[in-house]
């Protein structure tokens, strides 16, 4: 296992994006931070309710379409950016069994990643399980190149980006490929902003809960005093940006303190911190973005609805 990032890293991470994102206003958090182990929970749960739909048709597209990744891409190594979608990940070491050699699950979380790890080498004997533990939007060019590398990054996750982010992202990823090599990318798309909005405030509540583990997160990591309680969850959709937005709103005037950073953090009633970005695309959205980072969209495949799009991408 090769470490890029030790807990100390992720630590230092957590109290300065908590600095610069509670020590300004407007309020942000960076969405990565909900996923500890209850979040990762949560997570999965969201992915199995009836209003959250991506998980659901990426993964459809990934079962009608896996031969065909395979035969276009002939990968030797599978390189899989945040390695926290088991299912999906077996559809396609099955699929590419004819030519893989070596998988590479990259993930910040190196227990997580140990776990899956063993688990996908005891189902696959003779696949060569080389794990990384290493943040990918920072550690791009130090990832283990390969032969006939394919690279996946699914579920949607690229929209927890902004546009600038995003192409920053695909440029570094471009920087590390070879003319054989391609980007397995899932992307959700624009549609009605009703079923966008039920996506990210469920019935039951589960994002809810979800959206203020970050606060448990920052309560545990830097012994800090919020109360989640005492924010409610806000689900938006942002028509000029084309995303949803996650946010929680103070229920009442409040102080919070963070010790670990020194810091005290004043809330009106009513103020927002936001959580999360959820980036929806259109085609040629996604196109454009890939060719200002020296890539082209070779295929593009949807569900029968149009609602989430699994696209490979090429130098
Ligand atoms: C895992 C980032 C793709 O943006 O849809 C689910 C996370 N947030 N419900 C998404 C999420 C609220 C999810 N991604």
């Amino acid at each position: 296992m090769d470490r890029f990032l030790t807990p100390d890293d992720l630590g230092k991470a957590l109290r300065r994006d908590v600095a610069e994102g509670l020590g300004a206003r407007p309020r942000t958090l960076p969405a990565k931070w909900f996923y500890d182990e209850r979040g990762s929970e949560l997570f999965e749960e969201i992915t199995r309710l009836e209003e959250y739909y991506p998980t659901r048709r990426e993964r459809a597209i990934l079962a009608a379409r896996a031969p065909e990744i395979a035969e276009a891409t002939g990968a030797r190594t599978l390189m899989e950016l945040g390695a926290g979608s088991g299912e999906k990940t077996r559809m396609l070491l099955d699929a590419l069994s004819g030519t893989l050699r070596t998988y590479v699950p990259v993930d910040v979380s190196g227990d997580f990643l140990a776990r899956a790890a063993a688990q996908i080498a005891e189902d696959h004997p003779g696949l060569r399980v080389h794990p990384v533990v290493a943040d990918y939007e920072r550690h791009m060019s130090l990832l283990p190149d390969g032969e006939r590398r394919l690279v996946v990054f699914l579920g949607g996750t690229i929209g927890n980006m902004t546009p600038a982010e995003r192409v920053s992202f695909l440029s570094a990823l471009r920087a590390t490929m070879d003319d054989e090599d391609a980007l397995l990318l899932g992307a959700d798309l624009v549609k009605d902003e009703k079923r966008l909005v039920r996506a990210y405030d469920d019935a039951r509540g589960v994002t809810a809960e979800f959206n203020r583990n970050v606060l448990n997160v920052i309560n545990r990591e830097l012994g800090a005093d919020f109360v989640p309680e005492r924010f409610a969850h806000v689900a938006l959709w942002s028509p000029g940006d084309e995303w949803i937005e996650m946010r929680l709103r103070s229920l009442e005037p409040q102080v919070v303190h963070v010790p670990a950073i020194d810091l005290e953090v004043e809330f009106d009633e009513g103020e927002e911190v936001r959580t999360e970005i959820s980036a929806k695309f259109r085609r040629e959205r996604l196109e454009a973005e890939a060719g200002a980072a020296g890539m082209t969209i070779d295929r593009w495949w949807t569900d029968a609805d149009g609602d989430f799009a699994l696209t490979l991408v090429r130098p």
